[in-house]
């Protein structure tokens, strides 16, 4: 028996699978999903097995963000907050800070909630009937879990703006076109694909690649000296690692690299 309730955590060749398993909700986010999807996604960055993350969904939704049944009877206000700083937050935080890649393979209906998940994903591949949708708005309520974030560097102001204030269901190809996913995929091939994507970055120098995403981060807030400081500081990281001796002996030996994580 999985020992979540409402995912799925399949450990595979140093690639993780997170499965949110609510198809009948299309994996809307309760209190219980929002609990083991953290813990998943923490159990993942702490793993030094793990070198890559893929999430996705069972059914044919990929997260329908917050389940609305919560909403019956209405929670406070405050109840709300609490909710979004103690679950949504330190979800987004996890991801966007673990030291590897986490892939979303969207496979329907990233809404809501569900879409800032996907956003948070360094890499997104969809199937080609799947789509994102910032569904907030169309229950009155403003873009949260880190939406505004993630979607006004993706596509910038203007654009974000009309996707949250329209919250109209955005396809595949279009979010191609908006930079909003990386891949664009047929459905039957999305877990192929986006495993064998992980696959393959799982066997590159993952403390690099980790130590990258922190390096990205910190240059959309600050400015180029500042930036070039910290890629510095990071490389004082990656020098003494045994990734980076592989990989400078391979090139002489004309070989290719046997990157080991670290
Ligand atoms: O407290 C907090 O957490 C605050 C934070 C809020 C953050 C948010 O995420 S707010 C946004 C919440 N999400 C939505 O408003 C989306 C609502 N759902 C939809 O718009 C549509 O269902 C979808 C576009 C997601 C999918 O459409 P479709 O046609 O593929 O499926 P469907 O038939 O609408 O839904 C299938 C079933 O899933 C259906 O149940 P039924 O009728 O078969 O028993 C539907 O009610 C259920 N479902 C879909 N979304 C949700 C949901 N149940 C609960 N909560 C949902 N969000």
């Amino acid at each position: 028996m999985s020992e979540y309730e409402t995912i799925l955590y399949d450990v595979q060749d140093n690639v993780v699978l997170i499965t949110l398993n609510r198809p009948d909700r299309r994996n809307a986010m309760n209190r219980e999903l929002n609990r083991d999807l953290l813990a998943g996604f923490e159990r993942a960055a702490g793993d030094d097995e793990v070198r890559a993350v893929v999430v996705t969904g069972a059914g044919r939704g990929f997260c329908a963000g917050a389940d609305l049944a919560m909403f019956q009877p209405q929670p406070t206000a405050d109840q709300i907050y609490e909710i979004i700083i103690s679950s949504y937050q330190p979800m987004m935080e996890t991801i966007t800070s673990m030291k590897k890649p986490v892939i979303a393979a969207v496979n329907g209906v990233a809404a809501g909630a569900g879409a800032s998940l996907a956003l948070a994903c360094d890499l997104r591949v969809m199937a080609h009937d799947a789509s994102i949708m910032m569904a907030f708005s169309n229950i009155a309520l403003v873009p949260d879990a880190g939406a505004t974030w993630f979607l006004t560097r993706l596509v910038g102001y203007s654009r974000a703006y009309e996707i949250a204030a329209e919250g109209n269901r955005i396809p595949a190809e279009r979010c191609l076109e908006l930079g909003l996913t990386n891949k664009v995929v047929p459905a039957a091939q999305l877990d192929s694909i986006s495993l064998a994507w992980a696959g393959k970055l799982a066997e590159r120098p993952t403390l690099a690649l980790g130590l990258t995403k922190q390096a990205m981060q910190h240059a959309h807030l600050h400015d180029l000296a500042s930036t070039i400081e910290y890629e510095a500081r990071l490389q004082k990281q990656t020098i003494p690692s045994y990734d980076f001796k592989e990989g400078v002996m391979a090139f002489m030996q004309k070989r290719e690299p046997k990157f080991q994580g670290k």
